[in-house]
């Protein structure tokens, strides 16, 4: 089985990062392909993945095309029922399909107030009341799904599943907007933004560069609250290894961290390692090879 996903920009699409959860997070390969949201590259996507209109999109392998996030996650995981994209049992399964559609469907107040920006944070973002009620109704929901079902760990069925993905937007609002919440909440937050998966979407986001004026808020700054990633650099070669950790193709991009010098196929492949090499296990593989060495 092969898969095509059809992405927006990573730093602003949050229905392109859940529907790459449902691959990344759950181990399914997929190959990408970006398409740079208000832009003509849109018309592209409609040409390349019709009949689907929006990211993400995903093409099967014999030609398909499935659009709509919560149609992606069903997809995959009857295809791969060993992933644990839902939970196991079938009363914790279907609590999960209800999150994720109440999901799919609402909490448009927030959607709307707090667009998704990895790339910023704010000291406050004066939530107008609907959208408290939004994050008072996910609390809520959260809470009541946790203390059923999620086995005292920090996500909402004791293991991340499809539910989890579909809150990953959220949680970086919160966490983006500094939304008031309790700390239980502040707890499944910091999870969102540790999760590795998570991690990578975000440096591949920083990696882009891309910047849509359209999510600019006015609000004050303040660094992002997620875990602080060890300082790289872009730096001249030659480098300690010669093949990509990622590709294995021949170096031609590199990254000083913690003073060594290492070497990828291409300046995206640098940059999202640069962005945060501690998200990247074949990196972190690598330098350990030859530390041991
Ligand atoms: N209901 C859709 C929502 C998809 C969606 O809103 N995608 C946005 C990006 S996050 C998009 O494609 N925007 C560009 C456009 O509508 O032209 C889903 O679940 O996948």
């Amino acid at each position: 089985m092969t898969y095509e996903l059809a992405i927006g920009d990573r730093t602003y699409s949050s229905w392109s990062l859940r529907g790459w959860l449902m691959f990344d997070a759950f181990e399914i390969p997929v190959t990408v392909r970006h398409y740079r949201l208000y832009s003509e590259e849109m018309q592209a996507l409609r040409r390349d993945f019709a009949p689907a209109r929006q990211v993400p999109a995903l093409r099967l392998s014999d030609g398909l095309v499935i659009g709509e996030t919560l149609a992606i996650a069903e997809t995959l995981a009857e295809r791969h029922p060993d992933a644990g994209i839902w939970p196991a049992s079938p009363a914790a399964r279907a609590a999960a399909r209800y999150l994720a559609a109440e999901m799919h469907a609402g909490f448009a107040a927030l959607r709307e107030h707090c667009p998704m920006n990895l790339s910023k944070s704010y000291t406050h973002c004066a939530p107008v009341p609907e959208v408290l009620d939004d994050l008072s109704r996910l609390q809520e929901r959260w809470a009541e799904t946790r203390a059923r079902f999620g086995g005292g760990g920090p996500w909402l069925f004791g293991r991340y599943s499809a539910a989890d993905a579909f809150f990953a937007p959220v949680a970086a609002r919160i966490a983006g907007y500094n939304l008031p919440v309790d700390v239980a909440t502040i707890g499944y937050v910091a999870a969102h933004l540790a999760h590795p998966s998570f991690r990578r979407w975000r440096a591949m986001g920083w990696a882009e560069g891309v910047d849509q004026p359209f999510y600019r808020r006015p609000w004050p700054e303040r660094p992002w609250p997620g875990p602080a990633p060890r300082k790289a650099e872009a730096v001249a070669g030659p480098s300690l290894n010669t093949a990509c950790p990622y590709s294995g193709e021949p170096v031609a991009a590199f990254l000083g961290l913690e003073g060594q010098v290492w070497g990828f196929c291409n300046a995206f492949c640098r940059d999202k390692t640069l962005a945060d090499p501690d998200a990247w296990p074949g990196f972190l593989a690598m330098i350990a090879e030859f530390n041991e060495r």
